[in-house]
């Protein structure tokens, strides 16, 4: 090992007498080796997929607005037993996501709303729909801040009227609906 080091010491000497510290440490064959020709590649840069789920031609498409004043502009939604949904929300206000983010929750069948909403609330990394309360969300769309949109498809649970909220805190007391299905 040291007769090794001594070898390199001793090239690197000779390769540059005024060779700093840092360059003795480089083999000198490695240090004359000129750097692999890096003609400019051009980096073919693909257009990001676009983040939009894909939606069935058969999805039954129903669109959910919330603004900048905490309001849906649907408080009742139906479908048919068995389609596959659409459901887009179009945050139409101006407001970040952090201020007044919106989502759509549906919450299964004998969710305690004001439970699974005081749960939300600390489970900010997660935009507030809590993986711990997996069992109890039907679908949810991404918490989304102004002129922003998103969509979730999922298969329509069994009839019955289930409620929907905004989980962002303090939003479901008043963006809330039903979501029912027959
Ligand atoms: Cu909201």
């Amino acid at each position: 090992m040291m007769k090794k080091i001594s070898v390199v010491l001793a090239l690197s000497a000779l390769a540059a007498c005024s060779s700093t510290n840092a360059q003795e440490k480089k083999a000198p064959a490695q240090a004359e080796k000129p750097t692999a020709a890096k003609p400019e590649v051009k980096k073919e840069v693909k257009a990001p997929t676009p983040a939009a789920v894909e939606i069935p031609a058969d999805a039954v498409k129903i669109v959910i607005e919330g603004n900048d004043a905490m309001q849906f502009n649907l408080k009742e939604v139906k479908v048919a037993a068995g389609s596959t949904v659409a459901l887009t929300l179009n945050h139409v206000g101006k407001i970040a996501k952090a201020a007044m983010g919106h989502n759509i929750v549906i919450l299964a069948a004998g969710t305690d709303v004001n439970k699974f909403a005081a749960s939300a609330m600390t489970a900010k990394d997660e935009d507030y729909v809590p993986s711990a309360q997996a069992a109890s969300v039907i679908a949810a769309t991404k918490l989304i801040g102004g002129g922003e949109s998103d969509t979730v498809v999922f298969k329509a649970p069994a009839a019955g009227t289930y409620d929907f909220i905004c989980s962002f805190p303090g939003h479901y007391a008043v963006m809330k609906g039903k979501f029912i299905v027959e």
